[in-house]
């Protein structure tokens, strides 16, 4: 076995996969696969997403997704990019995403896994170039494979994840993930067509001084949410809002930080989606030593009931989160 072989900064991202195969003794190539197939599509949306401006083809498409918000094109080239990658991989039997009403069943009865995806997330950034990101979630199937997949295989809580993670096409582009024994991260030289290690077990500060919230809604904000932003200026807490989750999750996993997409009385389960926004990054921050709630309780044991159903999300530095809830409990 290779699980001598040590891995340091600069290790490509498919050795690291191997080494990591090789450490856990009941480690499926399967699942190593599927990184893979992810880390190739990531590679060609990066380079679409690097040409959007220049191509023409960041523009609106004209149509509108399931949530009724308007689909970018390059958010359809990388739903597309990312199936193609999961279907001939052969790994993965079906997949949930952003981008499609329905569950795509793959018709691969020996596919063991199960992928939710947030093809490219922060849709409303392509546009005027700013950082946008992919989100995955891979769980396993639960039913018997050789039949036809059902609920029980999609509808699992975050906890039963197997691995998940995000790439962010920044100004470098960087691809994290962690498979249930830490986090680490992975830059992209493109002139290599690599990914690198550069972020070994990345570990959230337990604390910090960033919050993140689109502040515009705050009146209809829930009271003790109010008073928790409130605390959070009277400390001169610096915020920082992009308006694309993967960019502002990353920039507070590295710095400490709090983000936070609230229930607000217009829409009491915010905005952002369980299954491949919420638990993929919720499983990272736990990983890194963060933390990630509704509000209430663990996002990762929430059980999903509908697709794309929605949560309120307080993700980042554990002291931070932990505060937050505590305001929550302020009614009035
Ligand atoms: P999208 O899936 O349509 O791109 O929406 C998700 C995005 C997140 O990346 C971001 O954190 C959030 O929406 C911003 O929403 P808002 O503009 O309401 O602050
Ligand atoms: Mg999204």
């Amino acid at each position: 076995s290779d699980s001598s072989i040590a891995y340091s900064v600069g290790t490509t991202l498919d050795r690291f996969i191997k080494i990591k195969q090789d450490e856990f003794p009941f480690a499926s190539g399967e699942l190593s696969q599927i990184l893979r197939d992810i880390a190739l599509a990531a590679k060609i949306v990066n380079r679409e997403t690097n040409r959007a401006g220049l191509a023409n083809i960041g523009g609106a498409f004209g149509q509108t997704n399931v949530q009724g918000e308007e689909q970018q094109k390059l958010d359809v080239i990388a739903n597309i990019r990312f199936m193609r990658a999961l279907t001939k991989g052969g790994e993965v039997c079906a997949v949930v995403s952003e981008e499609d009403d329905e569950v795509i069943d793959l018709q691969n009865s020996s596919g063991k896994y199960v992928v939710a995806i947030d093809p490219l997330d922060g849709s409303s950034n392509i546009d005027v170039n700013i950082s946008i990101g992919t989100i995955f979630s891979i769980y396993r199937r639960v039913t018997p494979l050789g039949r036809r997949i059902l609920p029980q295989d999609i509808m699992q809580p975050g906890n039963q994840q197997v691995a998940a993670g995000y790439v962010l096409y920044g100004s470098s582009t960087m691809l994290v993930y962690t498979t249930g024994y830490g986090v680490n991260g992975f830059t992209y030289e493109p002139s290599l067509g690599e990914f690198f290690l550069s972020h070994p077990n990345m570990c959230a500060p337990k604390d910090g001084n960033i919050y993140s919230i689109n502040e515009g809604t705050a009146n209809l904000f829930e009271t003790g949410l109010q008073k928790y932003i409130e605390k959070c200026k009277e400390r001169q807490f610096s915020a920082r809002y992009i308006g694309s989750l993967v960019a502002d999750f990353h920039r507070n996993l590295l710095k400490g930080g709090i983000y936070i997409y609230p229930a607000t009385s217009k829409s009491p389960k915010g905005k952002l989606r369980l299954l491949y926004e919420a638990n993929a990054l919720a499983f990272i921050a736990e990983q890194a030593g963060g933390m990630a709630t509704d509000g209430f309780g663990r996002i990762l044991d929430i059980e999903p009931t509908s697709l794309h159903q929605r949560t309120p999300l307080y993700i980042g530095s554990e002291k931070m989160v932990e505060e937050a809830e505590g305001f929550l409990k302020i009614k009035n």
